[in-house]
């Protein structure tokens, strides 16, 4: 599998609309829907213009996409980090995914109560980014108290990392997420140690009404104000959304809106009817895609892609990978039997039309374990199949 986003989020701000409008528009491939206690798992295929040219071009059996991983994490509530509601186990879940997609709700329905009152957005993502920022402040507390007494030891090391966990706990403690927190880089391997929840990428998703869909998409894009809304006053909901768009920029955090009820139905139709329904709707549902891509951009990740005659193929690895490792992605026989990679650039494959063009025009290279395998490579490997 490939990479996780896990939706968190106060009750009823849209996690499982979103995880439906996310899931069942990408069941066509590899969509797993299951529930354990406290969360439900999902595939979406991410789209890609690029495979289906390679596709096109080698003319292989199979097609095979990436996907990211969906989980729909149960649970918050405020007091999470001590246990109240589903807790530690909800913590859990969250600290075994990539990254937090947080939903926030950005809409107003009188069926729907909002958890306190009135709907404020920016309250409710400080409310979720408190809970979490305690959580990891409890983990930092343990850690410190241990680090501690070995310093007592007079070990070096030891002092530097009470120095490095007494940095984390005071921001922690003023609900500033890890991740904002400029750290020495002999630290990063304490902090990676940690598993904080708050060090892991973030990306805000508004669920927002279809009404107002496309102005938000526009404010999110820097591309217009609330008050310039076609449909003439702002609604409590874009007001909410334009206020947690400018609380992401503060931290650098991207913002996506998604109208999840909406992309949800669409979602759940039979494929032959979706293009007829939107057309009706006049909305542009995509199944979430922007907020896929946005996902797969804030990740640090690349694809890069594997043809033979059977099958055309996807993989999502970390940007910097190296050939022998994007080899252990596909097969651990390629990754220990390694001999070399042959590389072609995607450009260079659609220029030539053809694998047996690339290979005449001289596109195609012979590279060595060590190769960083660059965004949109086309890779065979050579590798000499263990002796049994
Ligand atoms: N009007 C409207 N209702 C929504 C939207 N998204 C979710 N809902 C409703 O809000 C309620 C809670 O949604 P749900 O996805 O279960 O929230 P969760 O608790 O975060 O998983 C459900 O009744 C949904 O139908 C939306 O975009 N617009
Ligand atoms: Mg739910």
């Amino acid at each position: 599998m490939g990479f996780s986003v896990g939706l968190v989020g106060l009750p009823n701000a849209g996690k499982s609309t979103v995880f439906n409008a996310l899931t069942a528009a990408g069941a066509e491939v590899g969509a797993y829907p299951f529930t354990t206690v406290g969360r439900n798992l999902g595939a979406r295929v991410i789209p890609d213009e690029r495979l289906d040219t390679v596709a096109r071009i080698t003319r292989p059996v199979k097609v095979t996409p990436t996907a990211l991983e969906i989980v729909d994490i149960a649970g918050l509530v405020p007091g999470a980090h001590r246990g109240e509601g589903l807790g530690n186990q909800f913590l859990g879940h969250i600290r075994e995914v990539d990254l937090i997609g947080h939903v926030v709700r950005c809409f107003e329905n009188e069926r729907v109560a909002p958890v306190d009152g009135r709907a404020d957005p920016v309250r409710d993502a400080e409310t979720v980014e408190l809970e979490l920022a305690l959580a990891d402040l409890d983990t930092v507390e343990r850690r410190l108290e241990r680090a501690r007494r070995r310093a007592k030891g007079g070990v070096g090391a030891d002092q530097a990392d009470v120095e490095t966990l007494e940095r984390l706990r005071e921001s922690l403690a003023r609900g500033i997420p890890a991740r904002r927190l400029a750290l020495a880089s002999g630290a990063t391997a304490l902090v990676r140690e940690l598993f904080l929840l708050t060090s892991k990428p973030h990306l805000y998703i508004g669920n927002v009404s279809d009404q107002d869909f496309e102005v938000a998409a526009a404010i999110g894009a820097n591309r217009s104000e609330p008050g310039g809304s076609p449909r003439g006053p702002t609604s409590p909901g874009l007001a909410g959304w334009a206020a947690l768009v400018a609380h992401a920029a503060r931290s650098g955090t991207p913002a996506v809106p998604v109208a999840a009820a909406v992309e949800a139905e669409w979602a759940a139709l039979p494929i032959t009817e979706r293009a007829l329904w939107q057309e009706e709707f006049g909305l542009a549902i995509s199944g979430g895609v922007s907020l896929v891509r946005a996902a797969y951009e804030h990740l640090n990740v690349m694809t890069f892609y594997t043809v033979n005659e059977n099958e055309a193929r996807a993989y999502t690895v970390t940007k910097g990978t190296s050939a022998v490792a994007a080899a252990g992605k596909v097969h651990t026989d390629m990754e220990k039997g390694f001999i070399r990679a042959e590389v072609v650039r995607f450009s260079d494959l659609e220029r030539a039309g053809s694998m047996a063009a690339a290979r005449q025009k001289g596109t195609l290279r012979a590279e060595g374990r060590d190769y960083v395998v660059q965004d949109g490579d086309i890779l065979y490997f050579r590798f000499a199949p263990p002796a049994n």
